[in-house]
């Protein structure tokens, strides 16, 4: 029999693209749940074209089902995931909470999916949505040249914050617009906004509209934010190179969907641009699109609901031996998110369960 999937968090962002990935493959599993907050339980959602009601989040939820995705809310997940997982769940977990847990791989299929085999806890985490937009390309060139070093700028989207991000740059976009002077002078844009849309909201630290926010994710020691450590420890781990050093800087940017990366990786051997172009041409959830003389480089407007990383602009670094500069693009909702897990939980299916 085909094995019953939990989609928890079925009505965010990521679970309403999770419902749509699950809906558009064959037939992988029996039945489907979808659970979420008591808040939402009662609603009737679609999901492979049937209506299905969705359930508050209880232990009994988890009892019969094979595979249950979470993405909700770190605390969320620390609460629940250990309860699906005694219930007899395998869980792939978005969450930051258990990411770095050393009994709980975290999981790129492209990159390492043999290591969704050994879950003692019964649980596999995916990555962060930033790590995931450059995985598949930087695990392509590191299999074959060894990575060093990675310096990355991150321009991530505003719906890594979910539909509340998405929501608020909407607002924001309409606030502003048809005032051409509004950006022209220090503070007139924080101004028309709080006149227009109060101060109540703290989506973000500062309006993105019409700005760059050096900034996401969460204060954490000597001023780093939690989404540069992010990048810096769950390459580490996805990679398996524990000494990798990693420096980024994350910064939010007006796009609804899709976070780009600037890349600076330097490699143990030497790199040449025909190579790396080579080895992203030649890896499957790869497109490389690199005609920079014809305004061909990766950028989200053309990524946006679309699976693959994208690269482009790829360079040698002049001043830096080994080293490439390049730019990736990856939908923060599909790769980043749901299209990782649902690809975890298929790998864990063709693997483990037969028809
Ligand atoms: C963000 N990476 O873009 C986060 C979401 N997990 O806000």
């Amino acid at each position: 029999t085909k094995p019953t999937l939990a989609l928890v968090g079925a009505t965010g962002a990521v679970g309403t693209v999770m419902r749509e990935i699950i809906s558009g493959r064959e037939d992988v599993y029996g039945e489907i749940r979808l659970v979420a907050s008591a808040r939402s339980a009662g609603k009737v959602l679609q999901v492979r074209g049937e209506d299905v009601v969705v359930q508050a989040l209880a232990p009994e939820v988890f009892d019969g089902v094979d595979i249950a995705i979470f993405d909700v809310p770190d605390e969320v997940s620390a609460t629940w995931v250990p309860i699906a997982a005694e219930r007899g769940a395998t869980v792939i977990d978005k969450s930051g909470t258990f990411r770095m847990n050393p009994q709980v791989p975290l999981v790129v299929p492209e990159v390492n999916p043999g290591d969704a085999a050994n879950r003692p806890l019964g649980i596999v985490s995916t990555p962060n949505c930033t790590t995931l937009s450059m995985m598949a390309a930087m695990g392509a060139l590191h299999e074959e040249f060894g990575l060093k070093e990675l310096v990355v700028a991150s321009y991530q989207a505003v719906s890594g914050a979910g539909v509340a991000g998405s929501a608020r740059l909407y607002d924001e976009v309409e606030a502003l617009a048809g005032d051409r002077t509004v950006g022209t002078t220090a503070g007139d844009v924080r101004k028309v906004l709080q006149n227009k849309l109060g101060d109540g909201d703290d989506t973000f630290p500062a309006p993105v509209a019409f700005n760059v926010v050096p900034w996401a994710g969460s204060l954490k020691e000597d001023g780093w934010a939690s989404e540069e450590l992010k990048l810096r420890n769950e390459s580490r781990k996805i990679l398996g190179i524990p000494d990798l050093k990693v420096s980024a800087t994350c910064v939010r940017v007006p796009v609804i969907t899709t976070h780009s990366l600037a890349v600076h990786a330097t490699f143990e051997r030497e790199i040449t641009v025909a190579d790396a172009h080579r080895i992203l041409e030649a890896a499957p959830t790869v497109v490389l699109v690199d005609d920079p003389a014809n305004g061909i480089y990766p950028m989200p407007i053309d990524v946006v609901g679309t699976d693959p990383t994208y690269v482009g602009r790829v360079r040698q670094a002049l001043d830096f031996p080994n080293t490439l500069d390049l730019f990736v693009c990856g939908d923060n909702l599909r790769k980043g998110a749901a299209l990782n897990a649902a690809e975890i939980a298929e790998l864990i299916v063709a693997t483990e369960y037969t028809a």
